[in-house]
């Protein structure tokens, strides 16, 4: 059976403890002079934290999506990008579909457009422009005039397709980009992925 008077009495010693807590504590706030007020508490209170959106990100350019229904390569693991306004960014694309698919002729999307000293790095290796049939995707955004041809081997003597390219954006807005080397299916290879959010395209939306 319960004890109702153990429990009352030691919750009656519990009140009386916390009564006398908060004497001494009255006490020692007016020996000091101090009465806490609403002012250092509030700026103890930390401000929400500002969410930075990322200046460098890494892309992986997979040759078949998980769980996917279409056949073909895809950017992962997502192609809506954001970046902020006015900052200096970095995009780093690991290509994991190694093998070339001739650009069509007279495309223009051999060359590497728009990006910090018009060169892109594939494993340190600097580029400013690839052999037509030496590319396996781009990654391009017209409206910002960025273009970087991926290739789809590494360098002789390199081990990985890992390119790297810097831009600068600016002002706030709402972009697209997309792969123009006709990697996707149909027997021109521009179906399936190619026009397909999420595969061969994407969002780019530059944040202020
Ligand atoms: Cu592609």
């Amino acid at each position: 059976m319960f004890n109702f008077s153990r429990i009352l009495h030691s919750s009656s010693t519990r009140l009386v403890s916390v009564a006398a807590m908060a004497l001494l504590l009255g006490g020692a706030f007016a020996a000091c002079g101090k009465v806490p007020t609403a002012g250092p508490l509030a700026a103890a209170v930390p401000a929400a934290p500002v969410v930075k959106l990322p200046t460098h990100i890494t892309l992986t350019i997979v040759a078949q999506k998980p769980d996917s229904s279409i056949d073909g390569p895809a950017y992962t693991p997502s192609t809506d990008l954001t970046f902020p306004a006015h900052s200096l960014v970095t995009i780093t694309i690991v290509n994991d579909d190694p093998g070339d698919t001739s650009l069509p002729a007279g495309s223009p999307f051999n060359i590497v457009q728009g990006v910090v000293g018009g060169t892109a790095f594939v494993d340190g290796v600097a580029y400013k422009s690839l052999s037509p049939d030496k590319i396996a995707h781009t990654f391009t955004a017209p409206d910002l005039g960025i273009s970087v041809p991926i290739p789809g081997d590494a360098p002789a003597g390199h081990k990985d397709i890992s390119v790297t390219f810097s831009f600068k954006t600016g002002a706030a807005g709402q972009y697209y980009w997309q792969c123009m080397d006709p990697c996707g299916s149909n027997p021109d290879g521009w179906g399936g992925p190619m026009t397909t959010v999420g595969y061969m395209k994407g969002s780019l939306t530059v944040q202020a």
